[in-house]
């Protein structure tokens, strides 16, 4: 397949979920970038209908690159800024739809829209009408009501049109324009493959692709039948996760990804939640948990399945409500810890994100478990992680590792920086072993990246 996950050895995805763009931009530079992130996704960038709500972003009323998030001029200049300090740019890409009032009215950048009218873009005869109650999709057990009819009343985009393929591409050619690096094409289950290929062979230069295909047991539509335009989302991985957490063990991670009946892992991309699940999906791990939370990330960033995203999220009661910064509809910056969560700086995460780097191709190997909720591997000569949560602690034992001997930065307690570690040192011996203690509900990760 044409396939490609996010390249490079940086890879991991940091999703700024809401961010505008100055404050994606001084992200990239001040923490993105040093951290070892790879890459950045961001929110939709296209004009928008009006709105406090998050979600008035997957409503787009016209291709220009003015938004909530910011101008034109400082979307081109985040993209220009995120290259210089290495990290390249993924664009949430909403083109299944337009958008859902039934009344229309004026955009974000002062367009005027009907739900079937973009001046200058689409006229009536661009979008699908299923002629099933309201347009609207209601059988996912229909394929052809899931991509011809509408979601939540969006005006569905006719996508086998060469017409609509052509002025999608030029909206995502316009991005590239601007140096953007990848695409998170959303809603993609609502369009046939074979029409994001159509649409993907008119794009002016090869891009990164993750398709958004939740998947549904027993649903006709699959995550299965695109991966060959590229990464799709494996919904599964967050919501097993979760349960491993939860309910069950984590010993029976031992096999987690294709043995799970998973995609491929060179096209599955992966997160432990993402903006929708965090909202609409019960018992997946988020913000909200805290201290597990972490240890699921660290667990994602450390097991060689897939593409990983972290989400980044701010702090919310009501699923609709949109960023703090932006109660009053303003764009302002982010501010770290003041109601934005900043999930990619969080301790772990962060220097978790090193350990993938550091452990990229290393196979897994001497899995360990106690049966239950005590775990460990090492990727072979670069990395070790023993998660504990039980609700005990696991002291006196030893850990077979298999790295060269030498002095550890335990990077889930410390931080290592310019050769020095803020946090507890393990000390592997001659034979690969070390020994610690490791707390209820925590973790040790040592790996060659940081070495003392
Ligand atoms: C997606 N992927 O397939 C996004 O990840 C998801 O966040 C989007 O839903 C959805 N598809 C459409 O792009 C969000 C949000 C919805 C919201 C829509 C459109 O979860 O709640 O729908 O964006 O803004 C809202 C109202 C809904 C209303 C609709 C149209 O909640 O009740 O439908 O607007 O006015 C009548
Ligand atoms: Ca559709």
């Amino acid at each position: 397949p044409a396939a490609a996950a996010p390249s490079g050895t940086n890879n991991v995805i940091a999703n700024l979920f809401e961010w505008n763009w100055p404050s994606v931009a001084s992200e990239c530079t001040s923490t993105l970038g040093p951290k070892g992130y790879g890459y950045v996704q961001v929110s939709p960038p296209q004009e928008h209908v009006r709105g406090n709500q998050w979600w008035v972003a997957y409503q787009p009323v016209s291709y220009r690159i003015e938004s909530r998030k910011g101008t034109r001029a400082q979307f081109s200049s985040m993209v220009n800024t995120c290259h210089a300090a290495g990290v390249k740019v993924i664009v949430d890409t909403v083109i299944n739809h337009m958008s859902g009032q039934d009344a229309g009215g004026t955009g974000w950048a002062g367009s005027s829209y009907g739900h079937y009218n973009y001046p200058g873009i689409y006229q009536s005869q661009d979008f699908h009408y299923c002629g099933r109650p309201g347009n609207e999709i209601s059988n996912y057990n229909d394929r052809w009501e899931v991509q011809n009819c509408e979601l939540v009343n969006l005006s569905d985009l006719k996508t086998e049109s060469d017409y609509v393929r052509s002025r999608i591409a030029a909206y995502m050619n316009d991005l590239l324009s601007l140096g953007v690096d990848g695409f998170r094409l959303d809603a993609s289950k609502h369009m046939p493959a074979a029409d994001i290929a159509a649409i993907k062979s008119k794009l002016s230069r090869s891009a990164y692709i993750v398709q958004e295909v939740i998947y549904g047991a027993g649903e006709p539509i699959g995550p299965g039948e695109y991966t060959g335009n590229g990464d799709v989302h494996e919904f599964r991985y967050g919501k097993d996760l979760a349960r491993m957490f939860n309910n069950e063990r984590l010993a029976y991670l031992k096999n987690f990804g294709e043995a799970w009946g998973y995609l491929p892992s060179g096209t599955a991309a992966v997160f432990v939640d993402n903006h929708d699940t965090q909202r609409d999906v019960s018992g997946v791990l988020t913000y909200q948990n805290r201290g597990t939370y972490a240890l699921a990330n660290a667990f994602m960033l450390a097991w060689p399945y897939g593409s990983k995203t972290v989400q980044s999220s701010y702090t919310f009661s009501n699923r609709d409500a949109g960023p703090p910064s932006d109660a009053n509809n303003k764009t302002r910056n982010t501010t770290c810890y003041s109601g934005w969560e900043c999930e990619h700086r969080w301790q772990v995460i962060a220097n978790m994100v090193g350990f993938h780097n550091a452990t990229k191709g290393a196979a897994v190997a001497n899995w360990y478990d106690n049966g239950y909720q005590h775990i460990a591997f090492s990727r072979t000569g670069k990395g070790y992680l023993t998660i504990n949560d039980e609700d005990g602690a696991v002291n006196g034992r030893s850990y077979y590792t298999g790295l060269p001997a030498g002095r550890y930065c335990d990077v889930i307690h410390g931080t290592f920086s310019n050769g020095s570690c803020s946090g507890p040192v393990i000390t592997v011996d001659s034979g690969g072993w070390f020994a610690a203690n490791v707390p209820a509900h925590d973790a040790i990760a040592i790996h060659v990246g940081a070495k003392l």
